[in-house]
């Protein structure tokens, strides 16, 4: 039987990445890097996971000025970009993407576990949760699996294992929620089944393999028109 659903963060419950995105040219700034990720490289760099990775990566791949010193500096430089996402998620405008808070609460409320697998950072999660569900948000969760508590970020299917045990059910008792390839191959490879919502920068991945792929898990809110407009279309 179905005992629980294990979300994704970034892309899944809101679009996050153009928060990282800024966090990350801002703070790059702030320690004198002359780096700029515009949509293009932060599309093509999303295909390494986790933020500390995806900066080494573009240190050995691309070159760029001044690499040795972000290198140098990595751990505060996440830490200060980590700082700066939670800032920008706490003065607002991110919302939970369609349907995801319904889901949320009335699977809570019917009994299910609800756990989040992630390669973002637990302090990020929490300052989502807060900005989107208020101060209990972080409670509606039975497990937060998130970043550096496993060795190996998704694509491996550490962080769904972890977010498993801590739930206390086995694969076939759950579903996994995500927007990457990288995400519904660690699923899997978890032995999860994946519910698919595709995001903004993943909309041209591969999801074979995926139990159900949907644009998003609700109805989109109406547009003020139809809410207030007698008459209106
Ligand atoms: C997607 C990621 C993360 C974020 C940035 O995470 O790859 O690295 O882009 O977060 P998810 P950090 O598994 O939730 O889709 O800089 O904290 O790593």
């Amino acid at each position: 039987a179905l005992k629980a659903l294990i979300f994704d963060v970034d892309g899944t419950l809101a679009e996050t990445e153009e928060t990282h995105r800024l966090a990350l040219n801002e703070t790059f700034a702030a320690f004198g890097l002359p780096w700029v990720w515009d949509q293009a490289t932060y599309r093509r760099l999303l295909n390494v996971m986790g933020g500390k990775e995806r900066i080494r990566h573009y240190v050995a791949f691309d070159h760029p000025p001044m690499g040795d010193a972000a290198l140098a500096a990595l751990p505060a430089l996440h830490a200060a970009k980590n700082a700066r996402y939670a800032a920008l998620i706490a003065a607002g405008g991110i919302t939970l993407r369609p349907g995801v808070e319904r889901l949320i609460r009335e699977s809570r409320s019917a009994g299910l576990k609800l756990g989040i697998a992630t390669t973002t950072s637990v302090s990020n999660v929490e300052a989502l949760l807060a900005a989107t569900l208020g101060s209990e948000g972080r409670g509606l969760f039975d497990c937060v699996a998130a970043g550096d508590q496993v060795g190996q970020k998704k694509p491996a299917p550490d962080i769904f294992n972890l977010a498993l045990r801590e739930l206390g059910v086995e694969p076939d008792e759950a579903i996994a929620f995500e927007d990457t390839v990288y995400g519904l191959k660690a699923a899997t490879a978890a032995g999860l089944r994946s519910v698919v919502t595709p995001s903004f920068y993943t909309d041209d991945q591969d999801f074979s393999g995926a139990a159900a792929v949907f644009d998003t898990l609700g109805e989109p809110d109406l547009p003020a028109r139809h809410i207030s407009g007698a008459g209106a279309d």
